[in-house]
């Protein structure tokens, strides 16, 4: 039919959204900022959801990573002494996790999208958007519809008047590092510490991404490689055989909010992934709902641009917004549960009892525990 879609951003939402595009016969091209080189290196997410690889391998993209990638389907929380094994692959009804690198799986996409043809241009900031035009370095690129997946800080929410921004600030913010470890780390371990808490996600080979609770708006400067090393292994507790970091790759600081918009659509312009909303990496739900916005987006121009209906893309902002809140709510939860809120030594004392309950209340079969376990996973489809 001849309408175009403009795509801003390589990144999951971004990558996804242009092979589904492109395989439904749509002229799509996608347009990055960084280098090729940059997108495929970059490691961040590593945790995705059951009904996303189902989504993807239903697609053709998720060739190497059902090769590679691990199933996960157990977690363990630290409390007071005590370790909790939440075997949520069993209390979901068997919905698991893949353990399977960002940086990856936009390796494997981009390569997927040169098979099929499908333009990838990289070193190709967008730097303005006059409707669906796009505004580059190289020049001004017409569109008939654009999709802003384009990230937290992205150009084509600016463009979207009436984008109206909830969010929350949380009073703490996360140290991040990528370790490398004595041995692979076998699953994900979330500690629940009277010093704040700490947190161990699997990737590849004997590498683990770590995290530590620190003051809202720390200085990465105060948080010196033995620091960081000593708070880790106070709040972890490693056991004798259990993994400990021997080197930090590379440390960030994560400043812990979440935020929803409301206006995910302006005419011809879509919001999609982080560009959309952005989560705490409490729950992993940022990449997955990045790919599931994606999906929907892209079904609905699918639609839009075979039959001139419009009636599934207008549907797209209240299931993406419904879809973000959910993820949200659940990521939210895990953080009270993970955090102890301010007060006397009493007062933590208590609320870390609380939390203990809690923990164990995820492990005992019932309704509460097949609840977390199925959302955790990801258990309802894209
Ligand atoms: P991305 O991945 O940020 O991609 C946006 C892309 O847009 C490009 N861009 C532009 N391109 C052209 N012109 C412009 N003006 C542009 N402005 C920006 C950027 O260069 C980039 O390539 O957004 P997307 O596709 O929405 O995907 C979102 C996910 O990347 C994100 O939610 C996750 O990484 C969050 N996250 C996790 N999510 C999970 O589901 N599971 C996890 O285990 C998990 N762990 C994490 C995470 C995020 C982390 N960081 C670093 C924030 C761990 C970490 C440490």
């Amino acid at each position: 039919s001849g309408e175009r879609v403009a795509v801003v951003g390589a990144g999951p939402a971004g990558l996804v959204l242009a092979a589904l595009l492109h395989r439904a016969g749509i002229d799509v091209e996608v347009w990055e900022r960084r280098s090729r080189a940059d997108v495929e290196q970059r490691p961040r997410a590593g945790l995705l959801e059951h009904r996303v690889v189902e989504f993807l391998a239903a697609h053709g993209l998720a060739d190497r990573l059902l090769k590679e990638g691990e199933r996960h389907g157990w977690c363990v929380f630290a409390c007071l002494g005590e370790r909790v094994r939440v075997d949520y692959g069993t209390l979901s009804g068997g919905f698991r996790h893949w353990v399977y690198p960002q940086h990856l799986l936009l390796r494997d996409l981009v390569e997927k999208l040169d098979e099929i043809g499908c333009p990838v241009h990289f070193d190709a900031p967008v730097q303005e958007l006059d409707g669906t035009t796009l505004r580059l370095r190289q020049g001004a690129v017409r569109a008939d519809f654009v999709a802003g997946c384009d990230g937290a800080q992205g150009v084509v929410a600016a463009s979207v008047p009436d984008s109206l921004v909830t969010g929350r600030r949380y009073p703490y913010d996360w140290l991040t590092v990528l370790a490398d470890m004595t041995g692979p780390v076998a699953g994900v371990l979330y500690a629940v510490h009277e010093a704040g808490f700490a947190g161990m996600m699997p990737r590849t080979g004997n590498v683990a991404r770590l995290y530590l609770q620190v003051p809202a708006g720390a200085d990465p400067a105060d948080w010196p490689e033995d620091r960081v090393l000593a708070a880790l292994d106070l709040r972890l507790a490693p056991g004798a055989g259990d993994p400990r970091p021997v080197r930090l790759r590379e440390r960030g600081m994560l400043r812990m909010r979440g935020r929803v918009r409301r206006g995910l659509r302006a005419g011809g312009v879509f919001l999609a992934g982080d560009a959309a909303h952005v989560l705490t990496p409490s729950g992993a739900k940022g990449l997955n709902l990045a790919v599931a916005d994606a999906a929907d987006l892209a079904a609905g121009l699918i639609h839009r641009v075979r039959t001139g209906d419009d009636s599934l893309l207008a549907g797209y902002e209240a299931r993406r917004g419904a879809g973000a809140w959910w993820a949200q709510d659940f990521s939210d939860r895990l953080l009270d549960l993970l955090h102890l809120p301010p007060g006397g030594p009493e007062e933590r004392r208590f609320a870390l009892r609380l939390r203990r309950e809690r923990i164990r209340a995820l492990a005992r079969t019932g309704p509460y525990a097949t609840a977390f376990a199925r959302d955790y996973a990801g258990a309802e489809s894209v």
